[in-house]
C-alpha cells in the first residue's frame, strides 16, 4: 500500500493557508463548488472585494480571503478554486480539497449550478461525507428558469440533511438567506445531518474493521469513516495521504496498528475480488448513483429535451468509437492549417490590401498628384504595412 516514508513525510502539496481570526467569535467559511458556478460572484457580493470572475472555468487558482459581518456576527470567507471532485487531479483541485478537508472551516458553502445540478451534487455529497457543517447554495436560478428547470429546494434539503438556499448571485438574489443559513450552521443553531453513503458490503466490512483504529489517530479532529475510506483508497491518491499525515501530525507509516489493520482490510477486499482500481470505481459509482437519485427526486424539467442536442454532441465527442477519430481529425486539421491552410486567408488578405493599393494609385493619378506622393505614401508606407499585415 502507499504509506511509504516518502509519501507521508514529504511536504504535502496543498499547504492550508493561515487564517488569522480577529476574535474567537469570528467564523471561517469556505466557499466551495464546481468551476464556474459563481463562487467568486458570491464572495465579491458578501465581502465587497473584487475577485476575478468571468464565464469560463478555472479563474480562481488559489485561496482568497475576505471578511463580512451579518447581524452583528463576523465571518471570514475563503474563496477556493473550483473542483469537480475531492479526488483531486490538478494543483488547483488539491488546494480546494485540502482547504475543505484540512482547513477546519466552521462551515462550508457549496455553490452549485442549478442548470446542471446532477453533476454538482457529486461534489456536494463528497463534502457531506466529511462534514455536515454545510450550506448548499443553488446558484444561477435565473438561468435555470430560462431553461424551465424547476428545483424543489426543500426536498433537496431533506435529502442532503443541510440547508439549501436558492440564489441568483449576480443580481444579489438569495444572498441574505444564504448569510442567515451560514450564520445558523456555523454557530450551531441549525441542526444538520451527516450523510453516510452506504458502500458495497465488502467495503463496509473493511471500513468497520478500520474505523476504531482510525478514530484513535484522528482523535475527533475529523470524521474517522471518511479518513478510513481515504486510507483504504490511498494507492489512488497518495497526495491526500501526505496532507492527512501532516494534518494529523502523525507518522502514519510508523503506526503499526494502522498498517496491520490496512493490510487485513485490503486482504478482505482482495479476496472479495476488489483491486485498488475497482475499489475506487465502486466508491465513485456510489456517489454518482446517489446524486442521480436525489436529482430525479428534486428536479423537474418542463422540457426534458432542453439539452438533448448538447447531450448528443457530448456522446459523439466522448464515445470511444467516435471520440478518438474526431480528435485525430482535429489534430490533422490543425497540422494542415499550420503548414498550408494559413496561406488561404493570407492570400485573400493580400489580394484585398494590394487591390486597395491599385485603387489609391489610380485615385492619386486622377487628381494629378505628383509622382513622389504615390512613391512615398502608396508604394512606400502603404505597401510596407500591407506586407507586414498580410
Ligand atoms: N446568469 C447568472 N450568471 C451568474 C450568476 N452568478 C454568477 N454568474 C456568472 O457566472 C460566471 C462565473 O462566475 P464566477 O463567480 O467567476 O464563478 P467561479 O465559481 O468563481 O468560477 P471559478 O473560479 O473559475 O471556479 C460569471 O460570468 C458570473 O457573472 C447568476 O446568479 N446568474
Ligand atoms: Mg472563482
Amino acid at each position: 500500500m502507499g504509506l511509504t516514508k516518502q509519501s507521508t513525510r514529504s511536504a504535502a502539496s496543498g499547504d492550508v493557508p493561515a487564517i488569522v481570526k480577529s476574535s474567537d467569535q469570528e467564523k471561517v467559511i469556505a466557499l466551495a463548488g464546481n468551476p464556474n458556478v459563481g463562487k467568486s460572484t458570491v464572495f465579491n457580493a458578501l465581502t465587497g472585494l473584487n475577485q476575478h470572475t468571468g464565464n469560463w472555468p478555472g479563474k480562481t487558482v488559489s485561496n482568497a480571503q475576505g471578511r463580512y459581518s451579518h447581524n452583528g456576527r463576523d465571518f471570514i470567507l475563503v474563496d477556493i478554486p473550483g473542483t469537480y471532485s475531492l479526488m483531486a487531479s490538478s494543483v488547483e483541485e488539491e488546494v480546494a480539497r485540502d482547504f475543505v478537508c484540512f482547513g477546519q472551516p466552521d462551515a462550508v458553502v457549496v455553490v452549485a449550478d442549478a442548470t446542471c445540478l446532477e453533476r454538482n451534487l457529486n461534489l456536494v455529497l463528497q463534502i457531506l461525507e466529511i462534514t455536515d457543517k454545510v450550506v448548499v447554495c443553488v446558484n444561477l436560478l435565473d438561468e435555470a428558469k430560462k431553461k424551465k428547470i424547476e428545483i424543489d429546494l426543500d426536498e433537496l434539503s431533506l435529502n442532503l440533511g443541510v440547508p439549501v438556499i436558492g440564489a441568483a448571485a449576480r443580481s444579489g438574489k438569495g444572498l441574505q438567506e444564504l448569510m442567515d443559513a451560514v450564520s445558523a450552521v456555523s454557530f450551531g443553531e441549525r441542526r444538520t445531518f451527516q450523510v453516510k453513503l452506504p458502500y458495497d458490503e465488502p467495503i463496509e466490512r473493511a471500513l468497520e474493521s478500520l474505523i476504531p483504529i482510525v478514530s484513535r489517530l484522528t482523535q475527533g479532529k475529523m470524521n474517522p469513516r471518511w479518513a478510513a475510506l481515504k486510507l483504504l483508497d490511498a494507492d489512488q491518491d497518495p497526495k491526500l495521504i501526505q496532507s492527512l499525515s501532516q494534518f494529523l501530525d502523525c507518522d502514519l507509516e510508523g503506526c503499526e496498528e494502522l498498517c496491520l489493520g490496512l493490510k487485513s482490510a485490503r486482504e478482505q477486499l482482495s479476496s472479495a475480488g476488489y483491486t485498488p482500481e475497482t475499489l475506487r470505481d465502486r466508491i465513485v459509482y456510489r456517489v454518482v448513483k446517489r446524486s442521480e437519485i436525489i436529482y430525479h427526486q428534486c428536479v423537474c424539467l418542463e422540457n426534458p429535451c432542453y439539452n438533448g442536442r448538447d447531450r448528443k454532441i457530448d456522446k459523439f465527442l466522448t464515445s470511444k468509437a467516435t471520440g478518438i477519430p474526431v480528435m485525430l481529425l482535429l489534430l490533422a486539421l490543425i497540422f494542415w492549417i499550420t503548414i498550408n491552410g494559413a496561406n488561404v486567408p493570407s492570400d485573400l488578405i493580400a489580394g484585398f490590401l494590394f487591390g486597395i493599393q491599385d485603387k489609391l494609385t489610380e485615385w492619386l493619378a486622377s487628381i494629378s498628384a505628383p509622382a513622389w506622393v504615390n512613391g512615398l505614401f502608396v508604394e512606400g508606407v502603404y505597401r510596407t504595412l500591407a506586407w507586414v499585415n498580410r
